[in-house]
């Protein structure tokens, strides 16, 4: 499937002048699903999700009470089979409820929402609860949802009860069809996390970052929530998501002129997200964190969309790759000054050097392992099998770093890399062409010191699965967890997903011997278009897949993981130490700083590790550093330390950071930040 995704881009006005007023496509330009009046027929506008996992409950097996209703339009309309009949609130203002009776326990994995067709008013904004009797409620999924009458779900970890009660904060609102879904049930295991709860989002979240001033999840599609095909508009829906307040707030970024879809994501110094390129090939967008405002700034010189791309130790924005859809090759590298807004071009940057033996020329050069290092250069650890330094001096200088490994191709396109300490790299999985191509589960653990030289890769047991379009994120204390992908590298077609999460422990005593284990399953395929990132509290997001349209694999959602050194063994939540201050929270490489904790630090427990920024597989930007400390001062309760920051400025990549420590049982903290200024 050779999908021409830059195709559009080229082209707006060609495709627009060709379309059939009825055309299907059209309908998903203006955003809409096709809003006919369809009484008595059994069909709904769907979004194309894969219905929650294992069977519909029957009808007739439930019964539904509501909050109130208007005359006529009794809540249990929403179980009859006719989409005509529907449940309608009262116009009362505040919390509406319908709960779902499922007649006895069950093991619960979804929802299935059906908006009366005729309704001009949408739910959104919802929760999802589940009960066993009607006292006690879990919340299972919350969030919201696009504001149009196709049909909507809330797919959980599947969880065990009686009742189910959807709430929510729009009346009057209009429900045709309530369908409940029960699946096997996961047995909760805390030794090796827990899932929970989804966040329902309003997009598909196909690329993704925290912002570090609010902890808040910036997600974003492409110009449409659900497809990324035939770019009308170059303009970007996000989503932002407040893990503290719950919200979820949609926007449409249009002023920068840029469709963000498959783009590079790198943070700057100052914690603001610079995005290039994509369907809109060549622009330059900025978020800013500290206004919230998306700023429009200069373009790169090449076009480019799945460029790789990384900070600098000055601070300077590194490029190099992106070939897409029809644009392809010579994606040599440039260097963007953010303070002057100025892209400058490093033909010697050479891109060749880091080609894949990909199937599809045009997918040699795509999302390069980049890794900003030491005196302002790059170390770029793959998907080649062949690693290579890139300077910035003059036009740009390329020094191969040596091979990854000595297989005759043994390229990982798709796959992960992790700085998981100073000059450590785990890098693994993906496949040799990016689709149609069986996954790997090969695993390198790459070490980098001195720039120009050749990194030492030794190569552990591989994953227990074979993986490709998976994500993963550095924990505290470490190790790597990684969650998703499939077995065969197919673009939404989710078959061969991998339910079950791992995680990579290193060995430092001796790396060849460093291990993997697998932790609990979930239930959701997050394969293409999927993101991962550590939020501010030590749990993950684990969200997106699809984007696709009219396919079967689109998913408008995530869940939060919570690793298992933050649960108790009978899966209630541990106490975890606590931060109560870092002085000064904005550093240069080499300071020290005073951290005050209500708890003892476990020896080497401490790190900062970077900001992650997500999309199709690649997340150059976390990176986790040891920090090593002195205890300073303690009292019952109260103890100060010195922490200090690596000392190399290429080492502590300028930008924010998560400041974690860990107690003696390994229960992390929860983060506080830490900026370090470029020098
Ligand atoms: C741009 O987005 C805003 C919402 O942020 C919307 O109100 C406006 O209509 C959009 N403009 C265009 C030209 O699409
Ligand atoms: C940094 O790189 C420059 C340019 O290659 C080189 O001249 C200089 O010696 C390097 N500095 C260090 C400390 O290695
Ligand atoms: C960079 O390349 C240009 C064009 O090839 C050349 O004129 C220039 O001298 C080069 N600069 C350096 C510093 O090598
Ligand atoms: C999806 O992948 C599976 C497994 O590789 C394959 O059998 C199936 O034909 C694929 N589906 C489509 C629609 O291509
Ligand atoms: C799905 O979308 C594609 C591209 O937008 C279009 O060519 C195709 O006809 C659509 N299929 C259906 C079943 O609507
Ligand atoms: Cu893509």
């Amino acid at each position: 499937m050779k999908v021409p995704w830059g195709f559009a881009a080229a082209v707006p006005a060609l495709v627009h002048a060709q379309m059939d007023p009825l055309d299907h496509d059209k309908l998903y330009q203006e955003g809409k699903t096709p809003a006919v009046d369809k009484f008595g027929e059994d069909t709904v506008p769907t979004l194309d999700q894969p219905k929650p996992p294992g069977q519909k409950i029957n009808p007739s097996d439930l019964s539904v009470t509501c909050s109130s209703s208007v005359t006529g339009h009794g809540c249990s309309n929403v179980l009859d089979p006719s989409i005509a009949s529907y449940w309608q609130n009262e116009d009362v203002g505040g919390t509406q409820w319908i709960t779902v009776d499922l007649e006895k326990e069950r093991s619960i994995s979804g929802l299935v929402m059906v908006p009366y067709q005729d309704a001009d008013a949408f739910i959104e904004t919802h929760t999802v609860e589940v009960s066993q009797d009607m006292k006690t409620w879990k919340e299972v999924a919350y969030g919201r949802w696009w504001p149009d009458n196709s049909e909507k779900l809330s797919v959980f970890q599947p969880e065990k009860g009686r009742y189910l009660r959807l709430q929510m904060t729009h009346s009057p609102a209009f429900i045709s069809e309530l369908d409940v879904y029960e699946t096997e049930y996961i047995q909760p295991d805390p030794k090796k996390g827990a899932w929970g709860p989804t966040i329902d989002l309003p997009l598909v979240p196909v690329s993704g970052a925290i912002d570090p001033t609010t902890g808040n999840l910036i997600g974003w599609s492409s110009w449409q929530y659900n497809t990324y095909l035939q770019n009308m508009g170059s303009k970007t829906q996000v989503s932002t998501w407040n893990p503290y307040k719950r919200t979820v707030t949609p926007r449409e970024v249009n002023q920068t002129n840029h469709d963000m879809f498959c783009p590079g994501i790198t943070f700057d110094e100052h914690g603001n997200i610079v995005v290039t390129g994509g369907n809109s090939a060549r622009q330059t967008t900025r978020y800013n964190t500290a206004t919230g405002q998306w700023e429009k700034r200069y373009h790169m010189n090449v076009d480019r969309g799945y460029q790789g791309a990384t900070i600098l130790s000055d601070g300077r924005i590194f490029v190099i790759g992106g070939s897409f859809g029809e644009v392809i090759g010579n994606k040599f590298g440039e260097v963007y000054d953010v303070q002057a807004d100025r892209w400058t071009e490093l033909p010697e940057c050479d891109v060749t050097k880091m080609y894949t033996e990909d199937l599809d020329s045009w997918r040699m050069d795509n999302h390069g392992w980049l890794f900003g290092w030491k005196n302002e250069t790059v170390f770029q650890a793959g998907p080649s099998k062949q690693m290579n330094w890139y300077g910035m001096v003059g036009n740009g200088t390329t020094t191969p770093a040596g091979d990854r490994n000595h297989e005759e191709y043994g390229d990982a396109m798709c796959g992960n890399a992790v700085m998981f300490d100073g000059g450590k790299i785990l890098g693994f999985g993906g496949s040799q062409d990016y689709e149609k191509s069986p996954a790997l589960d090969d695993t390198y653990i790459i070490s980098i010191d001195e720039p120009n030289t050749d990194a030492s890769v030794v190569q552990p047991a591989g994953m227990k699965y074979k993986r490709t379009f998976h994500n993963s994120v550095v924990l505290p204390d470490g190790s790597v967890f990684v969650a998703g992908g499939q077995d065969w590298g197919f673009p939404f077609n989710e078959t061969t997903f991998v339910s079950e999460p791992e995680r990579f422990v290193y060995n430092a005593k001796e790396p060849a011997k460093s291990t993997w284990e697998t932790w609990l399953p979930n239930t959701v395929a997050r394969t293409y278009h999927s993101i991962a990132l550590l939020l501010q509290d030590g749990t993950v997001f684990v969200g997106g897949g699809g984007l696709c349209g009219n396919c079967t694999a689109n998913h408008f959602d995530g869940q939060i993981f919570t690793p298992p050194s933050h649960l108790n063994s009978d899966g209630s939540l541990r106490s975890r130490p606590v931060i109560y201050s870092v002085e000064p929270a904005e550093a240069k490489p080499g300071d020290w700083i005073k951290v005050k904790t209500d708890s003892r630090i476990a020896e080497d427990a401490a790190s900062i590790i970077r900001y992650g920024s997500a999309t199709h597989t690649v997340d150059t930007d976390q990176r986790r550093l040891s920090v090593p400390f002195k205890r300073r001062w303690f009292w019952h309760g109260f103890n100060t330390y010195d922490f200090q920051i690596p000392e190399d400025p290429g080492v502590a990549a300028p930008g924010y950071y998560m400041l974690y420590v860990l107690d003696r049982y390994g229960t992390p903290s929860k983060s506080v930040n830490v900026r370090v200024a470029a020098v």
